[in-house]
Formats: C-alpha cells, structure tokens, sequence
C-alpha cells in the first residue's frame, strides 16, 4: 500500500463560526490552520477562502495571501477549489486557478450536478468541461469530486474525450445531504467504478468522517479531514482545531500499521511534479 495521504480542508464555503467558533476565516488564521494541519500530518490542504466579511469569495487575491502565508513555513500540496461556494458563477469559480501568480498544483473537479441541502451545486457538462480543458492546458492535477455515482461516469467520458489524463484522483465526498450517504457500502460501490490505478480519497461528511477515515486506511485509500466536512470530534463535542482532526487519522493510520505521507511522497503518489 502507499502512504496515506490526508488533506485536510479547514474551512470550505458553508460552515460558519456559529457551527465552530473555532473556524479559521481570516488569510491568517486560514494559512495558521493549515500549517497546523500539515503539521499534524496532512499533505494536501483543500483551500477555500473567505472575504473580510467572512463570506465565501474565489478572488484570486485572497488565495494568493493565503499561499504565500503557507508557503513561508511549509510546502503541502494546495489544491484549489473550484466547487467554491453554490452561489458562484462558473467565471467566479475558475478565476483563481486563471489567475493565480503561480499555478497551484491541483485543483477540485466536480463532474455533475448535486442537491446540496436546500440548494444545487450545478455543474453542467459545457462547465465540466471548460474546467477540466483549462486544468490540463495548465498542467494542474484534479482532484474529481464525487457526490453522486453518476459523477464517475462523467469523467470516465472527459477521459475518453482527451480532457482528463489517467491516472485519475477521486475524491469521494459522502453524507452531503442531496448526495449519497456516508456510508462503507456506498464507498465499496464507488470503488467498483472507478478505474484501475486511479488513486482515491474520502471525504465523509458528519459523523462519517471518522468510520470512512478509518475505511479508507485499511483499504489503501486516502482520507480527507477539516471544517468544511465536520465539525465536531465526536458527538456533541466540537473539534478545537483543523489538526486535532488530522492528528486522529494519523494516530488512527500508525495503530493500523499504515504510514503517513509528507508532501513530497504524496506528489509522488498523485504523479504530480510539484513546484
Ligand atoms: N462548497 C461546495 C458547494 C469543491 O471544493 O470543489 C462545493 C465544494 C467542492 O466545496
Ligand atoms: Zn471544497
């Protein structure tokens, strides 16, 4: 098995300080989080940003503050999102990876369209594929995010247009409501479609965060942690930070005898190149 590969996502567009008043929204306090995190043992931070008033934003600028805060301390993978917030416009939501001073190595991909609470996190087939055409002409590795089955299919047919380039990376995000739930039968399902030597990770929403974190070790798979998935450490108690949720899955990873990985041996996992 690889070493495993955790990313940690500490903030995303929807959980606010009323959720976790411990949820980093500043550049500062975002890029502090992720230091943390890395430090914890996360090789990948899922970057969102938010405004001076604490909205979810995709300027360019903001990311930009909070790379260059990351950067000073530490060299994780930073991928960023371009799911941003469901209000975005498709312009709004890849303006950071066209903008960016230096282009970050990977960025999300989500193929298809999902309820996501009350609203829909649209992704038609033309905004796919503008994403993933503009990602490989810029050299940026997706991470595919797949809330619903269908989604896999999507981007088995970006690869046979040219559009994606194997090996794939999945992330399957599960528990979202409107999505498919968190659940080890669903994960083995997604599993099952996906193609040989793809590479994989996991991102359970709520309470499964943990149960398909510690799936995912043993099946050597990748596990996503951090604020814009869950809040809590477990039932009724807030987590105090993005790390201490990083912490547990490397602490989880050593008991069951599977390594962490650095940075650097994710890139070489992922088939990235790194800056
Ligand atoms: N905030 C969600 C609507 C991504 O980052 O690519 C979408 C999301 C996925 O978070
Ligand atoms: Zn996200």
């Amino acid at each position: 098995m690889d070493k495993l590969i955790i990313t940690c996502c500490p903030v995303g567009a929807e959980t606010t300080r009323a959720d976790n008043p411990n949820l980093p929204l500043s550049p500062g306090e975002i890029a502090r989080a992720s230091l943390d995190a890395v430090a914890a043992g996360a090789s990948i931070v899922h970057l969102h940003v938010r405004d001076e008033k604490g909205n979810p934003s995709q300027d360019p600028k903001i990311f930009e503050e909070v790379i260059r805060l990351i950067r000073k301390d530490a060299d994780p993978i930073v991928q960023i999102s371009t799911g941003g917030a469901v209000t975005a416009t498709a312009e709004e939501r890849l303006k950071p990876v066209l903008e960016l001073a230096q282009l970050p190595e990977m960025a999300s991909l989500t193929t298809g369209t999902v309820n996501f609470g009350n609203d829909v996190f649209y992704n038609p087939p033309g905004l796919i594929e503008t994403f993933a055409k503009t990602f490989k002409e810029k050299g940026i590795k997706p991470e595919i995010e797949v809330f619903e089955a269908g989604m896999i299919n999507n981007a088995l047919r970006l690869v046979k247009k040219g559009h994606l380039l194997a090996p794939l990376h999945f992330d399957f995000v599960l528990g979202v409501p409107g999505g498919m739930t968190g659940t080890a039968a669903n994960l083995i399902f997604l599993l099952g479609l996906i193609p040989e030597g793809s590479t994989w990770t996991v991102a359970g929403v709520g309470a499964a965060e943990l149960a398909l974190g510690a799936i995912a070790i043993t099946l050597g798979g990748h596990v996503r942690v951090g604020f814009e998935d869950n809040i809590f450490y477990r039932k009724g108690e807030l987590a105090t930070s993005n790390a201490q949720l990083v912490s547990r899955i490397a602490r989880l990873a050593g008991e069951l005898n599977r390594e962490v990985a650095d940075p650097q041996e994710a890139r070489r996992i992922l088939k990235i190149k790194g800056q």
